[in-house]
């Protein structure tokens, strides 16, 4: 019998949402049941020391994380290279792009802790500018060389959910100034159902 997976998920989050995307467009979602969670869940410390999600959870106990890796298991689970080649140069190519839109969200994460953590007095907006200008200079790159919205793969599903995560939490306000990848995110949204079907509860 095929095996089946939970994952350890919040709706809100742009790195579950990557996996929950992967699920769809992979046609796993027969086989994947979600587990809300957060950062203060004992179990999800068992299953992932970081108390980070995604977490996907096997059968037989073991955990698969993070979010990237969770990917990489599920085309393989789904007999597939659909989302990223399994070798070669364009392997290392989507593999590097796909950080750097993950890197988007990392950073964006930090700019919120640090304003949601910090009041006002002990805010250091260098610190906060050091995370914006890695958001603006990844999202210049994307900008000039975006990945081909007509294709769903890690890449184009990871810089969707990154630039969704930027709409939702604004760290940096990007559309004014990314026509060009306001116009890629509408055509990819128009083209691969999956995101509309993944997008968060409004706040
Ligand atoms: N690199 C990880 C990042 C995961 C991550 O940071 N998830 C956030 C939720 S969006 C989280 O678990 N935050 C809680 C924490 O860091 O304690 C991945 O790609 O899965």
């Amino acid at each position: 019998m095929a095996e089946h997976f939970i994952l350890r998920s919040s709706p809100t989050s742009p790195f579950v949402r990557k996996v929950r995307m992967a699920v769809d467009v992979l046609g796993l979602a027969d086989r994947v049941t979600l587990a809300t969670t957060d950062a203060a869940d004992a179990t999800l410390r068992e299953q992932n020391p970081l108390g980070k999600y995604p977490c996907l959870v096997r059968e037989d106990g073991t955990a698969v994380y993070d979010s990237s890796v969770i990917l990489e298991f599920l085309q393989w689970v789904a007999g597939t290279d659909r989302l990223l080649p399994v070798a070669g140069e364009q392997r290392i190519a989507r593999l590097t792009q796909t950080r750097l839109a993950d890197g988007i969200v990392d950073a964006g994460a930090l700019v919120i802790y640090e304003e949601r953590y910090h009041d006002a007095t002990r805010r250091s907006d260098d610190w906060l500018e050091h995370q914006r200008g890695k958001i603006r200079r990844a999202l210049a790159v994307f900008e000039a060389a975006p990945p081909d919205p007509l294709q769903t793969d890690a890449v184009s599903i990871g810089l969707a959910c990154a630039l969704g995560f930027l709409d939702r939490r604004q760290p940096v306000v990007w559309r004014p100034t990314h026509a060009g990848l306001v116009r890629w995110l509408d055509t990819f949204a128009d083209h691969e159902p999956a995101f509309a079907r993944t997008r968060p509860p409004e706040p």
